[in-house]
This record gives structure tokens, C-alpha cells and sequence, in this order.
């Protein structure tokens, strides 16, 4: 017996990672695990991009879509964008091989709210998932799985799929177990229920994820470890931006428009907002909460400090150091650490009552606040829209974040218009660079671009975003939102003509 596998009825599915993925034929839809580099499969992959590489080097076609819950690792997305062996990729990706894919127009990319997937799956909007294949830390007697180092859509993924491939990864900790929160209640209209959740780390699920043993068609055993992520000590520039969010913070709690310890916070991935909460490892506010997508090495800290009470999230994403201080001491982690379904970890109905405080990145931001988070010059994708928009929208305050400028000053973050449109001006209420910060809240339009180019525009960039404001102010046409059409994106051509803004 196997003390992983503990199932009698699965040890004789246990085959090897080339076996399992001979199962997967071309033109399937296939579900697999995965969110910010965790949890996601880490051997069928492989083998299925040298079979299909195989394939394809007989002259025959074979592709598949892949549907996760977010980004992956090398050597899932890497590997079978590498060999051109997706067809459809969904809902978030932030690997190279896969960006150049994509941009060059050989690989189609779905980019949707993290919350709406597993919704869209269940209405049918993706037609029909054939295959999952699902990390997991082990498996109970029963057959019931116990979830890996994030949980994303497995659970969906489990539910639709007709045939279910199991990666059981020794390397996990065994003492996952019981960190997990899976919630059954979810049902389709008109038939949903109200998610009876009123705290952060209130549980109101299993700890397990259930699969029918019918289902399974191969177990493959693994010992590999998540997708390492590299965060940079905070900058001058993310700790300038840490500081205005604090101070904004305070500002806040003494106004009366936010409680001592605050309301749960969402951080979005990027060494800005692992800076942020290093600012605030180091600051005032004590019994804090997280209802976020992602937990970072900053949370982790956090919540070592004391200064973070529990952390509500759909993954994990540590660096080397985060990972050994997490298994080092996981008992104490495991009281203080809910990893729940994404459509849990960012249901608009939930960011909405428990009044989130949502810290996300940007790309760039326009004077009026309109957002980009996930187009380079309007055209090419960098990752993805992520969960930032079930935060920005639903919650109590919406922050974004982004350095004033990008490419050693070339580009301005502060435009007249953005070049690709992911939260509009009415989901963004606060911005910030190191500049300062823009208190949008309250503000028309003309008065939010004023606040946006005195508060947060690089000096660099500030008198020509003004002279454009002005213009466009005198130009004889509407003013409610003013603009000179002809120059709205010129900024952007002119970069891509001469390398400079
Ligand atoms: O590119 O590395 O080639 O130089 O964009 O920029 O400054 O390192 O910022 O890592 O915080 O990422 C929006 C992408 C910011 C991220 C984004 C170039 C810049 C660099 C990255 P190089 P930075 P970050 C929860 C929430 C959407 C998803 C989300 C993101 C690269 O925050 O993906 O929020 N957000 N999810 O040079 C041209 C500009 C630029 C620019 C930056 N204005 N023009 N290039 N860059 N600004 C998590 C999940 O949902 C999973």
C-alpha cells in the first residue's frame, strides 16, 4: 500500500505520467489545476507536450485547451505553448512561451474574471470539459482528495469533467490536510442560495475535494515542488508607495471610514504588493485580516508578526524561503490559513458584504482613472485580468498601484487615455505611485484628472499631461470628460515611433 494513495480501489490506476497522458486525445477540452504557480500538475503535461511534439513531427495536428484556475509554471503552459499544443488557453497566464504565443496570433486566449470561470464552466458558455487533472496531496480511503498547495477551479473541474487524472506530489506536506475549505453549496440560477459566510476565515465547506472513483482514470505519482517565486526586497520606489497607502490609511480610521484594524484586504502578485504588506508588517495597524486570492511571502510574515490574524485565499505562492517557513512550521499556519474554491476566494457577493480593501497593479491608468492592467501599447497582453476586477468592483475601497513610469522612464503610467480598458474609471477610487496618491472618491471627472496628474504623474510627464487637459478643456467640444481625440493615444505612438513617450 501506498501512504498517499490510500485508496484500494485507485492502486491499480497508478501509472506513469507517459501513460496517463496517451489518455488525452487531441481536440479536447482539458481542466487542470493551478493558481499562481501552485498546485498545478507537474509531469502529465510534459509528457503530453512530447507526445504531441511526436505527433506533430508526423505531420498530424493535435491540440488541446487549457482551462485553470490562473497563471501555472514552465512546465505546463511553457511546455505545451512550446510545442503549439493549445488551442484555447483560459482564464489567466504570465508565462513568456505562452505571452509570444498568443501576441504572434498562434495560440487563443480567453482573459476572464477569475470569479466568473467556474459560473461560465457550469452555464455550458465553454461547451464541454472532457478531462481534468488535478494535483493533489493524497488520497483517503474513500477516494476523497486532499487538495495541494491552491485550489482554484479544481473543484469545478472535478464536478464537469467526464474523466479525472489524479498527480499525487509526495513533496507536498501531508500536513496540508484540513487547510482546505471546499464549498458544495454553490447552485445555478434561479436556484442560488446565499453564501452564508459573515467572516474572512469563517469555514463553510469540506476539507476535502470529492470525485467520484468512476471517474478516475490513472493516478500518477509525483515528487516535484511548486514553481519557486523570486520577490525582490521592497525598492525605494514600492516602499514610497507602501507609505502613501498607510498614511492613507491612517487618514481613514481617523475619519471614522475605516475600523483600527482596518477591513480584510486583497493584495494582488508582484513585488509591489508584497512591498505593501512588508509596509505594514512594520506599521500601526494591529488583528488584521485577508480575503485575497494569493498568499505571498509578505502575508506570510504577517501573519508570523501576529500583525495578520488569518488569511482567506485560493493559493499559495511562496518563495524558497516562504515555502520551508511555511512547512517548518505548518501547524501554526494551518490555524491561521484557508485555501477555499476561486469562486469562494473571489465572489462578488462575498467582497461586497465583507467590505474588502482591494490592493491591485496596473500597467497604466489614464487621467480620468480608467485602468489597464493587461495590455502593453493597447495591443499585447502581458498576463491577465486576474481576480482584480471581483476585488476593484465589489469592494469597500479599490486601490491601484503601479511606478509613475516604466522602461527606465520612456513610458509614463499616467496617460490621457489608456490604450486597453480593463477597470473602468466607476471600479477605480484610489491610485497610487510613488509620486502620491489620488483620492478619487467623490470627484467628476475633470476634478478626478486633476487630482490624478497633481498627485501621481512622474515631474517628467506633468506639464505635458496639463497642457493636454487644458486643450482638451478648450476644445470646443463636450467637457464632461474632456479629450482631444486625434492626441488621446499619441502618447502611445509616439513611444512605439521613437522609444519615448
Ligand atoms: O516588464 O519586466 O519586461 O520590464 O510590465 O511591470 O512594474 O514589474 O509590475 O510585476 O507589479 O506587474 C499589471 C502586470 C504589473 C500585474 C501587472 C512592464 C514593466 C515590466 C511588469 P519588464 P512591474 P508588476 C490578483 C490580481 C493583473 C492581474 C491582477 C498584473 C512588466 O499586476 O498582471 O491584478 N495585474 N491580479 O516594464 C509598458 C507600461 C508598463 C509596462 C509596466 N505602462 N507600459 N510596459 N510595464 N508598466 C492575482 C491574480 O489574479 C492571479
Amino acid at each position: 500500500t501506498n501512504s498517499r494513495i490510500k485508496c484500494a480501489a485507485l492502486q491499480n490506476r497508478v501509472m506513469s505520467a507517459d501513460e496517463a497522458a496517451k489518455l488525452i486525445p487531441s481536440g479536447v477540452n482539458v481542466g487542470m489545476s493551478g493558481f499562481t504557480g501552485a498546485g498545478y500538475p507537474k509531469a502529465i503535461p510534459l509528457a503530453l507536450a512530447k507526445h504531441i511534439k511526436s505527433v506533430h513531427d508526423q505531420g498530424k495536428p493535435f491540440r488541446i485547451s487549457v482551462w485553470t484556475g490562473a497563471s501555472t509554471a514552465p512546465e505546463l503552459d511553457g511546455v505545451l505553448a512550446e510545442v503549439d499544443g493549445i488551442e484555447m488557453r483560459l482564464p489567466y497566464q504570465s508565462d513568456p512561451v505562452c505571452r509570444q504565443k498568443i501576441n504572434s496570433g498562434q495560440m487563443n486566449y480567453m482573459d476572464i474574471h477569475l470569479s466568473h470561470v467556474a459560473q461560465f464552466a457550469w452555464f455550458g458558455f465553454f461547451g464541454k470539459l472532457d478531462i481534468a487533472v488535478i494535483e493533489v496531496a493524497g488520497i483517503l480511503e474513500d477516494g476523497r482528495l486532499i487538495p495541494a498547495a491552491s485550489v482554484g477551479n479544481n473543484k469545478t473541474w472535478i464536478d464537469q469533467a467526464d474523466k479525472v487524472i489524479i498527480e499525487v506530489n509526495h513533496k507536498l506536506s501531508e500536513k496540508l490536510e484540513g487547510m482546505h475549505d471546499i464549498y458544495y453549496g454553490t447552485a445555478l440560477p434561479p436556484n442560488r442560495k446565499p453564501i452564508m459566510m459573515a467572516e474572512p476565515d469563517q469555514r463553510i465547506g469540506e476539507p476535502y475535494l470529492r470525485c467520484p472513483l468512476d471517474k478516475i482514470i490513472a493516478v500518477v505519482e509525483t515528487n516535484e515542488t511548486d514553481r519557486v517565486n523570486k520577490f525582490t526586497e521592497p525598492d525605494e520606489t514600492s516602499k514610497r508607495i507602501a507609505k502613501h497607502i498607510l498614511a492613507f490609511f491612517s487618514q481613514e480610521v481617523a475619519a471614522g471610514r475605516l475600523p483600527k484594524n482596518l477591513l480584510p484586504l486583497q493584495s494582488g502578485v508582484g513585488n509591489i504588493a508584497n512591498a505593501v504588506m512588508a509596509g505594514l508588517n512594520e506599521g500601526e495597524f494591529e488583528n488584521l485580516k485577508a480575503f485575497t486570492e494569493v498568499i505571498q511571502d509578505g502575508m506570510l510574515d504577517m501573519i508570523k508578526s501576529g500583525k495578520l490574524v488569518s488569511a482567506s485565499a485560493t493559493a499559495l505562492s511562496l518563495s524558497a524561503d516562504g515555502l520551508k517557513e511555511l512547512n517548518d512550521n505548518i501547524d501554526f499556519y494551518r490555524e491561521r490559513i484557508l485555501l477555499r474554491t476561486q469562486e469562494i476566494s473571489n465572489h462578488p457577493e462575498i467582497v461586497r458584504r465583507l467590505g474588502i480593501i482591494a490592493i491591485n497593479g496596473m500597467i497604466e491608468a489614464d487621467i480620468y482613472g480608467n485602468v489597464n492592467s493587461t495590455h502593453i501599447m493597447g495591443s499585447s497582453i502581458m498576463n491577465g485580468i486576474g481576480g482584480s476586477g471581483d476585488f476593484a468592483r465589489n469592494g469597500y475601497m479599490s486601490f491601484f498601484v503601479t511606478p509613475s513610469t516604466a522602461k527606465d522612464g520612456a513610458i509614463s503610467a499616467i496617460v490621457p487615455m489608456v490604450s486597453h480598458v480593463d477597470h473602468t474609471e466607476h471600479d477605480v477610487q484610489i491610485i497610487v505611485t510613488e509620486q502620491g496618491l489620488a483620492d478619487l472618491r467623490g470627484l467628476s471627472p475633470r476634478q478626478r484628472a486633476i487630482c490624478i496628474i497633481e498627485n501621481c504623474a512622474h515631474p517628467d510627464y506633468k506639464a505635458a499631461l496639463l497642457d493636454y487637459f487644458e486643450r482638451a478643456c478648450n476644445s470646443g467640444r463636450g467637457i464632461h470628460t474632456p479629450h482631444v481625440l486625434s492626441e488621446a493615444l499619441s502618447w502611445h505612438d509616439r513611444y512605439e515611433k521613437t522609444g519615448h513617450m
